[in-house]
């Protein structure tokens, strides 16, 4: 019964405004809810509500109140789809420890050695025990890279490959996989005696390739330009190939995360549009392996392209790039880092192989060492145009260089766990491996704070 005098009270505020009675808004409310029931007669009511009833329900109503309906209701499947169906990533670790109860035998550097096979083989079933033993679920292969030799021991280099849900935080995933492995050095009883102290994962460069091949030097008539070999798949994973719609490509850049590419900024002076420019991965051009549009460019305020000063340029992907054993990172270095003159260092490139040749369509590589830049500046050299921000790298005797082509691209280097680290951009140069003309790169120690602040990297 007080359901229907309220209803009643609404069409009797109806008939009043029907009749044009001069009342301020504020009476009419009083009146819905205090007077008007009051005159009402109860007989009335049923009535009332039948027709009120059909008035609602008309089909345009009808249709509107169905489509708001089925769009919340798609919504919300939306949402929920997105936190709890939320799709699997593949994560790669590169986990580095030492073992202490085997020794280092000289066949452990050869990855086809008998030796080699059999001791990675016993350590990835051990890997996979631990992972299988503690209930994770999540965990899918691993594969050693390296053993390398230590005074009590042997250093083993391994990727570790799980997939998580992407909304899963980077840092709870890594604490997750060391919280394992420490328990299970605890309550396991391990084939291998894993020192836990020296333990360590790392995301950033990886490369997944079984090449062990050795990189000769200068003494061979070889360079970039003269590629001493094409790259194998994996092997370079973090170099991308920029090229220009309809004009193919024109320059290197190194992958620094899932959507960030650094490169040179002079590959930006003929053309700055994000939209003319794509991204290609893998060891070939055509055909590449994966394929990206370019969301944005950030050219460094201060580049001067007479002098090549601040040779860097930033450019973020469209849509991310998943990190496979043929995609991945290469990690950025401290800024504190210094490396020694005539450091070994590696630049790869789809550049050129003779002066102003065309573009090689597969990936190749160089070795070429570090020169100190007080020897780079000599007047016999670049005579004192190598600054603060630049690095030569090459052969006092020419041979080995980058070429036209290879610019943006890297030059890494790896620490002693064979982790790489990205310490030059190709930047210029007298011609291609000319004596006493060593490539120049751009410093990428110098812009660690650059890269920073523009990509919170
Ligand atoms: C270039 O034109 C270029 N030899 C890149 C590297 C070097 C020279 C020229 C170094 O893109």
């Amino acid at each position: 019964m007080p359901k229907n005098i309220i209803i009643a009270t609404e069409r009797v505020a109806t008939s009043r405004t029907d009749l044009t009675e001069p009342t301020s808004n504020l009476t009419t409310v009083h009146s819905f809810l205090f007077h008007r029931p009051l005159e009402l007669s109860e007989p009335e009511y049923p009535q009332v509500e039948y027709q009120r009833r059909q008035q609602f329900w008309d089909p345009i109503r009808l249709a509107i109140f169905t489509l708001i309906i089925a769009a919340i209701i798609g919504i919300a499947i939306g949402i929920v789809t997105h936190f709890v169906v939320e799709d699997d990533r593949s994560f790669y670790y590169l986990a580095s420890f030492k073992v202490t109860n085997i020794k280092y035998k000289e066949n452990y550097a050869r990855k086809t050695s008998r030796e080699f096979i059999e001791r990675s083989h016993q350590i990835e079933r051990m890997m996979s025990r631990i992972f299988r033993r503690s209930g994770e679920s999540r965990f899918i292969r691993t594969h050693v890279i390296k053993l390398s030799p230590d005074e009590d021991g042997v250093n083993i280099l391994l990727v570790l490959m799980f997939r998580y849900p992407s909304t899963d935080s980077v840092a709870r995933i890594k604490k997750r996989i060391e919280n394992i492995v420490y328990q299970s050095l605890k309550t396991q009883t391990l084939p291998l005696t894993i020192s836990k102290p020296s333990f360590r994962l790392t995301r950033c460069g990886i490369r997944m390739t079984n090449s062990n091949m050795p990189i000769p030097s200068s003494s061979s008539m070889e360079r970039i330009v003269h590629g001493r070999e094409t790259a194998i798949d994996g092997e370079w994973p973090w170099q991308a190939s920029l090229q220009l719609k309809g004009a193919g490509h024109q320059c290197g850049a190194s992958l620094i995360s899932n959507t960030w590419l650094l490169t040179a900024a002079h590959c930006f002076r003929k053309n700055k549009d994000p939209s003319q420019w794509v991204v290609t991965f893998g060891i070939t051009i055509t055909p590449p392996e994966v394929k990206r549009n370019v969301k944005k460019i950030i050219i460094h305020e201060n580049y001067h392209r007479e002098t090549n000063e601040n040779d860097i340029a930033l450019a973020q992907l469209a849509t991310r790039v998943e990190f496979s054993s043929i995609v991945q990172r290469v990690c950025l270095p401290e800024s504190s880092i210094k490396l020694p003159a005539k450091s070994s260092v590696f630049v790869t490139g789809f550049g050129s192989i003779v002066d102003d040749g065309p573009t090689q369509n597969t990936l190749r590589q160089a070795r070429v060492e570090t020169i100190s830049t007080e020897v780079c500046n000599r007047k016999d050299v670049y005579d004192g145009m190598i600054t603060r921000g630049m690095l030569c790298a090459g052969f006092m005797e020419g041979k080995v260089d980058a070429c036209k082509g290879d610019s943006g691209g890297p030059l890494v280097y790896p620490d002693k766990r064979d982790i790489w680290y990205l310490v030059g951009i190709v930047s210029w140069g007298q011609s291609c491996a000319l004596p006493k003309k060593p490539g120049v790169y751009t410093r990428v120690t110098k812009y660690r704070d650059w890269i920073a602040s523009k990509t919170g990297i």
